[in-house]
């Protein structure tokens, strides 16, 4: 009653400890086809870790009305010139929309809507960005740094991998002469 308690810590290795807490984490390995160059990236080694995600999914996957909170840290680093980046996704629910937000690093916030046309944000502490439904998404760290941000998506939101997975995204990201250009 009178007891205040610790909150959740939401940076990376001590970070939202306890139940819903889910980490995942992606390898080059598990990220074969989404980049460019196909020859760089079967000269690197497949266990390079790319990016982990660590979520606080207090319900469950499609409840209606929940919240989702997660962190994503992207190791910095290329393939080809293309910078680490996400998978990318649509959500399930298609017009399901989310919020980003910088809190460590540089990047680049990739966006692209069912026409395929594609713009993008940059990622830096303190950036703020929110995806509108209908919108796939996809973060690259440009930096020489570890890349974090924040998200927060509604619980039934779900993810769509394949058409991403499939058609990938429009432009690509790639590091030209040491300046980022959208491709
Ligand atoms: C979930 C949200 C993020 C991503 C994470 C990894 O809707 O957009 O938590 O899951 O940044 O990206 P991806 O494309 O591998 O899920
Ligand atoms: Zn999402």
């Amino acid at each position: 009653d009178t007891i205040i308690n610790e909150p959740k810590r939401v940076f990376r290795d001590d970070h939202l400890g306890g139940e819903g807490v889910d980490k995942s984490i992606r390898k080059l390995k598990d990220l074969r086809g989404i980049f460019k160059d196909e020859r760089a990236f079967e000269n690197m080694d497949p266990e390079t870790l790319v990016y982990e995600v660590i979520s606080y999914l207090p319900v469950k996957e499609g409840t209606q009305g929940g919240v989702y909170f997660g962190v994503t840290s992207i190791f910095p680093g290329s393939v080809g010139g293309e910078y680490f980046m996400t998978k990318g996704h649509f959500h399930a629910m298609i017009d399901r929309t989310e919020f980003y937000w910088g809190i460590k690093g540089e990047g680049v916030l990739i966006l692209m809507d069912e026409q395929r046309r594609v713009w993008a944000e940059k990622m830096f502490p303190g950036s703020f960005h929110y995806i509108p439904g209908r919108v796939a998404h996809r973060v690259a760290n440009t930096g020489k740094e570890l890349l974090s941000f924040a998200a927060s998506w509604p619980s039934d939101a779900g993810h769509n991998y394949e058409e991403i997975a499939r058609n990938g995204f429009a432009k690509r990201l790639i590091d030209i002469n040491g300046v980022a250009s959208l491709i």
